[in-house]
């Protein structure tokens, strides 16, 4: 099993190192990282990460800054990470954290760390443990803050 990484220098915290940790730690997939500038040039590193390098699954990095040129920047990576999903058929794992979700630049580093390593356990379940987040549907799970929870009725 191949787990690919997609990440760019545009953030301002090591997201792959956190999501390294947490794959190494919960299954033994080869990790293929591929350091890209931006976000959106993470949809191109993600398809050849696939269908290149490989890779069965692929967690794509990235924080997209404040301002609105930025959450335009983001809404065109994520549109094109969808793409590149539906051309390989392959789970592209989506991971932005916004650096105005944050109050402070601990929190973000904080928020990065925590989304990044929950969206791994994502990859681990998806790949191997499938039966896992079919048990959690409807339980209101976040990455990165609290979970939101189940509502009654
Ligand atoms: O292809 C080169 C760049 O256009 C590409 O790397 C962009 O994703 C870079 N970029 C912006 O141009 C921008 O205005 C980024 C952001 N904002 C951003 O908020 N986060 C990024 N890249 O990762
Ligand atoms: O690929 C991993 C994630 O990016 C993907 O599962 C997203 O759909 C998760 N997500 C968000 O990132 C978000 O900002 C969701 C929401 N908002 C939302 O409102 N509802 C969701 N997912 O089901
Ligand atoms: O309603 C509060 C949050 O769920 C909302 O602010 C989300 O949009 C936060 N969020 C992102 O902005 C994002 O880019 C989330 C993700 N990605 C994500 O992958 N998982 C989340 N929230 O739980």
């Amino acid at each position: 099993m191949k787990i690919g990484i997609a990440d760019t220098n545009f953030a301002r915290y090591d997201m792959a190192r956190a999501a390294i940790k947490e794959l190494k730690r919960g299954c033994s997939a080869e990790i293929v990282r591929y350091t890209v500038p931006g976000v959106k040039d993470l949809p191109v590193a993600a398809k050849i990460l696939i269908e290149e390098r490989g890779c069965e699954l692929v967690m794509a990095l990235g924080m997209p800054g404040p301002k609105p040129i930025d959450k335009t920047c983001a809404h065109e990576a994520s549109t094109g990470l969808i793409m590149a999903q539906l051309m390989t058929n392959t789970h592209i794992l989506e991971v932005f954290v916004h650096e105005d979700e944050a109050e402070s630049e601990k929190e973000l580093a904080s928020l990065a760390e925590r989304r990044t390593r929950e969206h791994a356990e994502n990859a681990i379940k998806l790949l191997y443990y499938p039966e896992r987040l079919t048990r959690e549907a409807g339980t209101g799970q976040r990455e990165g803050f609290e979970d939101a929870g189940r509502v009654e009725r």
